[in-house]
């Protein structure tokens, strides 16, 4: 009889997640009893149907009709099955709203956070404008612009699909996605109200209800101090478009069920969020959850890699064994495993702090602002790696489209660029340490771990990892005083060094508690092997042969 292998399973998602689970065991308590019932319900969707519903669906993708029948221009663009069923799941188990009802106090950004970890990787990417919608109600808040909360915030967090509203975030221009102070797009006061006119190059998510964008008011200087944030709504009052027409939509690598597209806007109605000027500065509390989202995302594709290379393990054999019997495999999806588990700490670190910060309980807000970027940037990384490798451990099965596969890592490769590629956030990162006492909330806090961590070995990689970011915010300091160039070129290996550091701290931390208190030495091998893989950048000597590098480099 011919062989034909069997496909790998997906067990829930919640109930099969060891380290979701001592997590949660660690950092909600008592708590964890009450969101379990919801907890094991999305795990099991996001297995199930979800899933079941992604590989069936795949070709069925956003397609825009920008005519009707008539020749009337409509711009209507059609969503694929599996969003507009992923819209009723996010809103039924509050993907958003969690966080806004705050029935966890300042735990609740960890529990929304757990549930988009088991929603995002069987969601489509449904998980973008729910990011966005997150970051729109926090910035409309944080600016107390009552008339916009008023009319938008229960929308955005609402639980009933027929009343949730999502948001957008337009801010890229032709001009470009990072250096956002160039944006075109002018606001022209007309009868007492803005119009905006100009092009959005990426707008993610287009059928969103409402977005948040950037534009300059007539009269405001160059820069990103001239711009300013616009509330706008897609539709008018009575149905028709708000001035805006789209393009095309983008032909894109990845992400391919969400409907990104160019944008015209020719006389949309906007409101500014908050008075005229410093747009850049008043959008970044939307920058900071989205962010935090594409942190957690990371987390979670990077888990399902793992979920289906391990149950694949265990059903392929090669070589007279199942792979899962295999050395040279185990050691590979341990070293997955291990990139996972520093990176979920990282991510959810940021999660509670933003919890703690909204509950005003031991709210650390120089912490928080330095660690998002860092979280952004390093889970934005270990994903594309660990997604290529769970490719590769299916073989050619792997890299064939209908295996189911191969959409992670598609889907993987915009984390480390959307929302700050990984260098800007490197500047960024230069920016928080210039400007404030992060790094000194940093040190202050993995000194505490360091100190909880009572496992001698765990102890000690915790207390390199300490030393690691003690050397590097030192030498981060000396160079930005002597040498500005070599502190601009050495920008990654300072924020990956940072953010790879505060992982292997947070995984000790967690590894020393699974270890005391259920006796499981897993999260200790996890961050053994994490340290192993290296986490201290900077031992490369910055300088001297730097202008032949920079020739290198370009030729
Ligand atoms: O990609 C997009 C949407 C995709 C969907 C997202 C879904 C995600 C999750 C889903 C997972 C599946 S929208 C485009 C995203 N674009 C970006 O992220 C822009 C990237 N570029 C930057 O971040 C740059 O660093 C800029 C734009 C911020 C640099 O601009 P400027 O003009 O040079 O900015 P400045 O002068 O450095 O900053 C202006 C002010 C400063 O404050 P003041 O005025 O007080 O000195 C900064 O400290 O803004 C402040 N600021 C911040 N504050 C800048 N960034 C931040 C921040 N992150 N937090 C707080």
């Amino acid at each position: 009889m011919s062989f034909y292998q069997t496909p790998p399973v997906l067990e829930n998602q919640f109930t099969t997640d060891r380290l979701l689970r001592t997590y949660l065991q660690r950092t909600l308590g008592d708590a964890l009893a009450s969101v379990t019932p919801e907890l094991d319900a999305l795990g099991a969707l996001t297995a199930g149907e979800m899933w079941q519903r992604a590989r069936a669906e795949r070709d069925d993708e956003p397609s825009l009709a920008q005519w009707d029948a008539w020749g009337h221009r409509v711009d209507h663009i059609e969503l694929s099955h599996s969003w507009k069923h992923a819209k009723r799941i996010a809103c039924e188990f509050g993907l958003v709203g969690t966080a806004y009802e705050r029935k966890l106090g300042a735990l609740s950004r960890v529990l929304q956070f757990a549930k988009v970890y088991l929603f995002e990787p069987s969601s489509d990417t449904y998980s973008c404008p729910l990011a966005m919608t997150d970051g729109a109600a926090k910035t409309l808040l944080t600016h107390e612009n009552r008339a916009l909360i008023d009319r938008a915030v229960s929308r955005l967090t609402s639980r009933r699909a027929e009343d949730a509203w999502t948001s957008g975030q337009w801010m890229t221009e032709r001009t470009g996605g990072s250096d956002v102070s160039k944006t075109e797009t002018v606001a022209r006061l007309v009868d007492g109200e803005y119009r905006l006119y100009g092009t959005k190059w990426f707008t993610s998510a287009t059928t969103s209800e409402m977005t948040l964008t950037l534009a300059r008011p007539e009269g405001q200087p160059e820069g990103s101090r001239g711009l300013s944030l616009f509330y706008l709504e897609r539709a008018r009052a009575d149905g028709s478009a708000n001035g805006i027409t789209v393009n095309r939509l983008k032909d894109k690598l990845g992400t391919r069920k969400l409907p990104t597209a160019e944008l015209l806007l020719d006389g949309a109605i906007a409101v500014p969020v908050k008075g005229i000027g410093d747009g850049v500065r008043n959008i970044a509390p939307m920058l900071n959850v989205t962010r935090l989202w594409n942190s957690v995302c990371a987390a979670a594709g990077m888990r399902r890699g793992i979920a289906l290379s391990r149950d694949y393990a265990r059903r392929r054999l090669a070589f007279g064994m199942p792979l899962s019997q295999k050395p040279l495999h185990l050691d590979t999806l341990a070293g997955m495993q291990a990139e996972l588990e520093a990176g979920f700490m990282l991510a959810f670190r940021v999660a509670e702090l933003l919890g703690a910060d909204e509950a005003g309980q031991n709210a650390q807000p120089e912490l928080a602002r330095l660690v998002t970027p860092l979280a952004k940037l390093t889970t934005g990384k270990q994903v594309v790696a660990v997604a290529s490798e769970a490719l590769e451990c299916f073989g050619g099965a792997g890299y064939v489209e209908d295996c189911g596969v191969s959409r992670l890592l598609r889907d993987a490769q915009v984390l480390p660029i959307w929302e700050g590629t990984t260098n800007v956030l490197s500047l960024d990162t230069l920016r928080v340490l210039a400007g404030g006492a992060g790094h000194a909330a940093l040190l202050e806090d993995t000194a505490r771990l360091m100190k909880e961590t009572k496992d001698k070995e765990l102890a000690a990689v915790a207390s390199s990892g300490h030393e690691a970011i003690g050397r590097t915010v030192a030498k981060a300091g000396e160079l930005a005083g002597r040498d500005p160039v070599a502190v601009e070129q050495a920008a990654r290996r300072v924020a990956m060094t940072l953010g790879r550091s505060y992982a292997l701290v947070l995984l000790c931390h967690h590894a020393d508690w699974c270890l005391r208190t259920l006796g499981d030495r897993r999260s200790r091998a996890a961050a053994l092997r994490f340290a192993a893989h290296g986490f201290d950048l900077m031992s490369r000597p910055e300088v001297a042969v730097r202008e032949d590098e920079a020739a290198m480099a370009m030729e």
